[in-house]
């Protein structure tokens, strides 16, 4: 938009611009800075107009997207420019990711581009490796507490590595994604090192308090994270003898984002990461950006504000990098991070469906979708352009953040539906096949949360010890029931590294002392590639399970319903064991495909008059075309068995 205010400050900024970046050629720098230079400035002066030097800081700003634009690879340049042609290519059906560590996968960076014709053999072509840059030797949150956001954590390799195996990832088709932990660093990190130093500039990069007056008006309201490693939300600091804001764990500190000196070196470091091959980069912990006094300090309209700019920023310099919002919030604050009143996303494209992800661990523990689908259904519709991360598991524990309500209208009371469902993972409940453990429990609120690795929540490690061949049928049933359902639902399936081999919990964590007190590292495991060869054992464990997802993700990728498009309907059905939706083939009308899931023991049946008149399924020419097979039917009436599911074609 053109508007005056704005446009004089940007040629004002123009003239100023250093000399050597005047010289280049900045054409399509440009033309997109003055698309986007009224939002930018706008939201800039919303958050930054009160400061003496607001001027040089948006001169700073847009000297970074430059010089950042200068150093863009041309091959990334040409990406950027083929992806604004196709600006709907993230929809496509045929991306299915997978997030992983990669000392875990594979070693290090090196050993992961050695594995990279697994991810072909799969079918995955998204690979989320997660946080590798420069972190504290001992507890560094797995790599969540950042010392050097510029360089790769020895441990993994180096910054050569890293390119060679982006470019290595290119050349297949897969997209890299990257970390980029925006709200913290690493009490080790050069700002924070300098701070303790007493230098006041970086003083301001943080939230620091030479007294508890403020702190305690803080803490009144907000939650707690880690509850039993890092209680409260500060840290006394004996070098600055200050309080330092840290929210997470006590060597996390918390950025400062009333500081535009910190928006600018987060921008930066963002467009290195783009300029080094990442396609997509996952913004960590994005909820809590903005903090305030007599709030929870989590989904703060600031940093809102704060996401916008950053996607209005990245979009002059590097606009085919898509942004991941990591906001593991209440079901309707999640759809904000799309950006709201908008068909293109404001914010970040893809968000994390943290709400499904919840909702499909209820249903496997009650056998029933009651709540699965009544929390859907009070999941806000997605902007068209952007799309869900569905997920089963992910590198954190499972937190059973659904909606009261809905857990109300779903005949349950809040509090004990959640006790038992923690009960029940963490193998307390008498009936339960699950081996999690808890994690995050909070003496004050009793809040807990949920680790474990999905072999081992559904109960293949219960089975295993038991050496019983029907539960070990059972589990990878479910395990397949899950995945079908993240594959099917809309959005871009994430499986996580070792759940495609049935991988166990790994409890070798204890060992260490640095991770010892976080059950998370149960679900981080070590891949033992010799035992991953039995993929290609017929009948072994590995191979049902293996194959079960190689297949989902090939017939995914043949069928353009399951691209979204906000092409999804959910059915309402009698049955109360039943998850079902139509997916719709926009172009295609006709081309529907049924997905219904049976979360029971036992068989159950879906009246096909039910669905009324969408598509022609009642007339019991069904396919499923996950197993090529037709189903039972009996008159209109489907029979789904236990723990399956059928994507059906009429
Ligand atoms: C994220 O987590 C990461 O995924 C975690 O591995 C890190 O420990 C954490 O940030 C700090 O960097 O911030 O918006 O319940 O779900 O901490 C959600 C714990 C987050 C995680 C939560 C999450």
């Amino acid at each position: 938009m053109y508007e005056q205010v704005s446009h004089s400050l940007l040629n004002e900024i123009l003239d100023e611009l250093k000399p050597e970046i005047r010289k280049q050629d900045l054409r399509h720098f440009y033309t997109r800075l003055g698309a986007n230079f009224y939002a930018i400035h706008s939201l800039f002066h919303v958050l930054y107009g009160e400061r003496d030097d607001f001027k040089e800081q948006m001169i700073h700003l847009v000297e970074v997207m430059a010089s950042q634009y200068i150093k863009r690879p041309d091959a990334l340049e040409k990406l950027d420019i083929e992806r604004e042609q196709d600006h709907n290519w993230f929809l496509s059906q045929e991306w299915v990711g997978m997030a992983l560590y990669s000392d875990g996968f594979a070693g290090n960076l090196k050993g992961l581009e050695e594995k990279l014709s697994y991810f072909n053999e799969l079918g995955i072509n998204m690979v989320h490796v997660m946080p590798i840059l420069k972190c504290p030797e001992g507890a560094s949150d797995g790599g969540y507490a950042v010392s050097d956001f510029r360089d790769i954590d020895p441990r993994a390799g180096s910054l050569d590595d890293l390119l060679s195996l982006a470019t290595s990832m290119r050349k297949r088709g897969i997209l890299l994604t990257l970390d980029v932990v925006l709200n913290h660093t690493s009490n080790e990190h050069l700002w924070a090192q300098k701070a303790r130093q007493g230098e006041t500039q970086y003083q301001d990069y943080y939230y620091i308090f030479e007294n508890r007056e403020i702190p305690d008006m803080f803490e009144e309201t907000m939650p707690e994270i880690f509850p039993q490693t890092a209680p409260g939300n500060f840290t006394w600091d004996e070098a600055m003898e200050k309080w330092v804001m840290t929210v997470f764990n006590n060597y996390q500190w918390d950025l400062n984002y009333c500081n535009p000196a910190v928006f600018i070196e987060m921008l930066d470091i963002i467009l290195f990461w783009s300029n080094h091959g990442a396609d997509i980069i996952r913004l960590d912990a994005v909820a809590f950006l903005w903090k305030k006094i007599g709030t929870t300090s989590q989904n703060q309209r600031e940093a809102h504000l704060i996401l916008q700019l950053m996607k209005d920023c990245c979009q002059v310099t590097a606009p085919g990098v898509l942004f991941i919002a990591e906001a593991i919030v209440a079901p309707v604050e999640i759809a904000k991070y799309f950006g709201e009143d908008a068909v293109i996303a404001k914010e970040c494209e893809i968000a994390y469906n943290a709400t499904y992800m919840a909702l499909l661990w209820d249903a496997v523990a009650t056998k029933s979708t009651k709540l699965l689908n009544q929390g859907i259904q009070s999941l806000p519709d997605k902007l068209d352009r952007a799309t869900w991360l569905n997920y089963i598991r992910c590198h954190d524990d499972i937190g059973l953040g659904f909606d009261d309500t809905d857990i109300r209208l779903s005949g349950y009371e809040p509090q004990a539906h959640r006790k038992f469902l923690v009960d029940y993972y963490t193998g307390v409940y008498d009936d339960s096949p699950a081996r999690g453990q808890p994690f995050g429990y909070n003496e004050k609120s009793g809040d807990v949360r949920i680790s474990g690795s999905l072999a081992s929540l559904i109960g293949l490690e219960a089975a295993l010890e038991r050496n019983d061949p029907v539960e070990i049928d059972i589990a990878i049933k479910k395990i397949l029931l899950l995945n079908s359902m993240i594959f099917s639902f809309g959005g871009m399936p994430l499986l996580y590294y070792g759940d495609e081999l049935g991988t166990l919990n790994d409890y070798s964590y204890l060992e260490d002392e640095n991770k010892a007190m976080d059950s998370r590292w149960l679900h981080r495991p070590r891949i033992d590639w010799d035992k991953a060869e039995l993929r290609f054992q017929h009948g072994s464990i590995e191979q049902r399970i293996f194959d079960g997802v190689k297949n989902m993700i090939a017939v995914r990728k043949r069928i353009s319903a399951f691209a979204d498009f906000n092409n999804r309907e959910l059915l309402h059905l009698q049955n109360p064991h039943l998850f079902a939706f139509l997916r719709t083939n926009l172009d295609r009308p006709g081309e529907s495909i049924l997905v219904v899931g049976n979360f029971d023991d036992s068989p159950q049946f879906l009246e096909l008059n039910e669905l009324g008149n969408r598509g022609n399924f009642e007339y019991g020419r069904l396919r499923d075309v996950y197993s090529g097979k037709s189903p039972n039917l009996f008159n209109d009436q489907l029979v789904i068995p236990p723990n399956q599911f059928y994507w059906l074609t009429d």
